[in-house]
């Protein structure tokens, strides 16, 4: 997620880091190099400049400049205006005292609707909700069909109706979800390929038929600018809540995520990052800040073990993360789990330091077969203790597993690597500071 971005502002930060003593001077020339690194990922150029208007007030107050680790202050300023910038706190869905909770989805064709819809009540449904999913995009016949298709592959119902048009249907199945004691209803309706009037006036009418309690705008955050100008248009006409930044596994720049918020003064609430099902993640302004800059995401990926393994299981693996008494049998172990939460390359990439890892953004699942077999040659004491891991040995890890020794190699490096990133955060580094941010090692 947004790779680009978060390397040229490491690179930015890693000059900054290298200067004894920030002038005035060095703040407007790093600030000038953000500003283009932000416009390059296309955030919008007045979204922009305020950011760094803001940042440059609050770097050449006296902090920064008499400050013993000035550059540190300054990569601290910039993190707390990109949370800032994104909203700040989490927002989440409003829910009706009396339910059932109407939650209508609209955005432009091919944004991600349909499957978002599927998505959030499956992620509702995780969270002690009975959804109930409503076919009201009757533009294409194969909508209703697709929406059926993904309810049925997670046990959601769906409500649909190919005698009526949208607003009937949505009217209806809001019925339909109270005689069937179902707790929330979440309205898919038709897009279009550009804001239209015909799809404005459908969406509006179904909003005031039902009386959503929630409106979520679905936006593709591949199209930067045009995510921002659709969501405006549709902000004007149907003042919605919140917002869904789809397809952010793709090669989004980032201007999107960091454009929306301040241009049309609502929240964010939910990222989607793949095409699977699961692959919903809710919003959380400080995490996706500490992402953009390179810092991981550890608290989105523990929470993400704690959801796909059992509590007790994801404690231990928490602490043992903390404590580095990771483990190639742990690591095994951990395999299987992790292969439930999604694409290994996005479960890594929240690992703090590992984003920069060489060739980590390239992982792909089928990498972990050939690490599986590795690991399978070691015996029960070389997969505790990898150290006694000697030449003959990784020859013969080779042989067994149908590897290379330089595979073996790789490995046992990419895992003491893995290793040492747990120890800095074990002692703390990655920990909580005063302020409010998690600092990592390597900006100590
Ligand atoms: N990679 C990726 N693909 C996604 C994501 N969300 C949706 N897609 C894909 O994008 C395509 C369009 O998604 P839909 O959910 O059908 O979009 P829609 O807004 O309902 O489209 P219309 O109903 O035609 O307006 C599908 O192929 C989805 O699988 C995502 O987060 N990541
Ligand atoms: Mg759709």
């Amino acid at each position: 997620m947004f790779e680009e971005l978060t390397e040229k502002l490491e690179g930015i930060f890693k000059k900054l880091r290298g200067q004894g003593r920030i002038t005035e001077a060095n703040v407007s020339e790093t600030l000038r190099e953000v500003r283009r690194v932000l416009l390059e990922a296309d955030v919008n150029f007045r979204v922009a400049k305020s950011f760094i208007d803001k940042v440059q007030e609050r770097s050449l107050g006296t902090e920064v400049l008499t400050s013993v680790t000035p550059g540190q202050l300054m990569i601290k300023i910039i993190y707390d205006e990109l949370v800032r910038l994104m909203g700040s706190d989490r927002t989440d869905i409003t829910f009706s005292n009396l339910p059932p909770t109407v939650i209508l989805i609209a955005g432009l064709q091919g944004s991600g609707k349909t499957t978002f819809s599927a998505k959030l009540a499956n992620y509702l449904r995780h969270k002690g909700h009975h959804p109930l999913l409503v076919a009201a995009d009757v533009q294409r016949p194969a909508a209703i069909d697709q929406l059926i298709q993904l309810g049925g592959q997670i046990g959601i119902p769906v409500y649909a109706d190919r005698a009526h048009d949208a607003i009937q249907i949505a009217d209806d199945s809001i019925d339909h979800a109270r005689k069937n004691v179902r707790d929330v209803v979440i309205i898919d309706t038709a897009g279009r390929l550009h804001v239209d009037e015909e799809m404005m006036l459908e969406v509006e009418t179904v909003k005031a038929h039902t009386k959503p309690h929630e409106i979520l705008f679905v936006v593709d955050s591949m199209t930067g600018q045009d995510a921002v100008n659709s969501a405006r248009a549709f902000h004007d006409r149907l003042d919605f809540d919140g917002v869904v930044l789809t397809k952010l596994d793709g090669d989004a720049r980032g201007g999107a995520a960091l454009s929306i918020r301040s241009v049309v003064e609502k929240p964010i609430k939910f990222v989607s990052v793949g095409e699977k099902l699961e692959q919903l993640e809710p919003f959380y302004p400080d995490r996706m800040a500490s992402r953009i800059l390179g810092m991981g995401d550890i608290v989105t990926l523990v929470e993400k073990v704690q959801e796909t393994v059992d509590e007790k299981k994801a404690e231990k693996l928490e602490e043992k993360l903390r404590k580095a008494e990771f483990t190639f049998e742990d690591f095994l172990d951990q395999l299987q789990e992790i292969k439930k939460m999604g694409p290994l390359s996005q479960v890594l990439g929240m690992i703090p330091g590992v984003n920069r890892l060489a060739g980590a953004k390239d992982i792909d699942d089928r990498a972990f077969v050939k690490v599986e077999a590795m690991i399978h040659s070691m015996t029960a004491e070389e997969q505790r203790k990898p150290h006694l891991i000697n030449g003959s040995r990784r020859r013969r890890i080779a042989l067994g597993s149908g590897t290379k020794v330089q595979d073996v190699n790789k490995l046992l490096k990419q895992f003491e690597e893995m290793k040492r990133m747990m120890k800095s955060l074990r002692r703390g580094k990655f920990g909580r500071s005063p302020g409010g941010m998690r600092i990592p090692g390597q900006f100590n």
